[in-house]
């Protein structure tokens, strides 16, 4: 019986602002104290946790001094390295202070995009003196309620010109920074740029650098657009763009709820690590999360295990159904194979659509088969049920 213990080598990790936050929302104040980022360095160690990832101004205040900002560092970095905790992924928050109230790269206001790209060099830095790897751009203020000021090409133009910029400038500094561009449909902005895996693979192909781009999607994200999870992962997977990724969990079509990972949609969480585990996804196990407003600090280091603690849970029963005979001879069964028109569909030549055209093909036979899906899924749910 597996014991289910987190360790480092699962490579889990949270950002300061998911244990460390304290249950602000919309129409309430916090209900729980700040934790220092010493002090949650040294729980997620102590949890079996691997890394810690970070915005800016999670660990620096925007208006520290510079002496300031050395102090908050060492006491940061002694942490780091007294717990073994590493830093793999950073990022900057250009969403919180008014001036972004706009948009960041995507401002309006070429002052403001200006300062952005400023602030991100900075936080690029800053990520850099920590060991980052990993640079994560969400878009969260980039976005719009009122299109009337025609803003949107100009916005997405803005957005490259920024990305550009900041990919030569991490290859100037020598900082090995891959970027991985994080979807959201909406909230905090009316509708947010790019807002889902397939639109931030489309530009990223646009870009001067597109290889040093790729994609950080977030379960809660893709769902809240009514999507499918699991496919916007595969298809991040298929073009080699899964950077990294926010695990969480949500309600179809509500706000960011952000819930513990595996909370709601089992079945999903469930396809969504046997995916990551069987394509072998070797980053960072990101839980992009945060306890129930309703809990207090004994709450949020349940949740923080819970998450990590799912994840080993399902990785098992993606194990099982990988060795269960049952499973594995319906999954044979419904992927029908025909070496010979195989052989003439993999590729196009004059000669294999020549051969193609002249089949003889029982349509109707082959509409009446049943790929035995519902056997399948339904073995599948016993799975995870502890029934098999
Ligand atoms: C913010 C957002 C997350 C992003 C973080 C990175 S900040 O909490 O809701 O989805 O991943 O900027
Ligand atoms: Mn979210
Ligand atoms: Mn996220």
């Amino acid at each position: 019986m597996p014991d289910y213990i987190p360790k480092p080598e699962h490579k889990f990790t949270f950002g300061l602002w998911t244990v460390g936050n304290v249950g602000r929302d919309p129409f309430g104040h916090p209900t729980r104290e700040p934790l220092a980022p010493e002090y949650i360095v040294y729980k997620l160690a102590e949890l079996g946790a691997w890394g810690v990832n970070l915005h800016d101004n999670d660990l620096i205040p925007i208006n520290a001094t510079v002496a300031e900002r050395k102090k908050i560092l060492s006491r940061f970095k002694k942490a780091l390295s007294d717990s073994g905790l590493v830093v793999p992924m950073a990022t900057t928050n250009l969403f919180g202070d008014p001036v972004f109230k706009d948009g960041a790269f995507t401002n309006a206001n070429a002052k403001i995009r200006a300062y952005a790209i400023h602030k991100t060099m900075h936080a690029m830095d800053l990520g850099a003196e920590l060991g980052a790897k990993i640079y994560v751009f969400w878009g969260g203020r980039e976005g719009a309620e009122v299109d009337a000021g025609m803003n949107t090409l100009d916005a997405l133009a803005y957005y490259r010109e920024a990305l550009n910029f900041l990919a030569e400038y991490s290859e100037s500094q020598g900082y090995g920074y891959r970027f991985a561009l994080e979807p959201k449909p909406n909230e905090p902005r009316g509708d947010i740029y790019l807002p889902v895996v397939g639109a931030a693979l489309g530009f990223i192909a646009t870009l001067d650098k597109p290889h040093l781009f790729g994609l950080n999607p977030e379960v809660a994200h893709e769902m809240m657009a009514g999507l499918n999870f699991v496919h916007a992962v595969a298809q991040a997977i298929d073009a080699g763009k899964l950077f990294h990724i926010d695990l969480n969990d949500q309600k179809m079509g509500r706000f960011d709820q952000d819930l513990r990972f595996g909370a709601e949609n089992l079945k999903l969480a469930f396809l969504l690590v046997k995916l990551l585990e069987d394509s072998k996804y070797d980053g960072p196990r990101h839980f992009d999360a945060h306890a129930l407003r309703t809990e207090d600090e004994a709450g949020v280091w349940e949740f923080a295990r819970g998450c990590m603690r799912t994840y080993l849970i399902l990785r098992e029963k993606a194990r099982q159904f990988n060795q269960d005979k049952e499973i594995q001879a319906l999954i044979k069964a419904y992927k029908v194979q025909d070496a010979e028109l195989s052989k003439l569909t993999k590729k196009f030549s004059k000669k294999n659509a020549e051969a193609l055209k002249a089949k003889k093909f029982n349509r109707v036979a082959l509409g009446e088969r049943g790929p035995g899906l519902e056997k399948l899924d339904q073995l599948t749910v016993e799975l995870l049920l502890g029934e098999r």
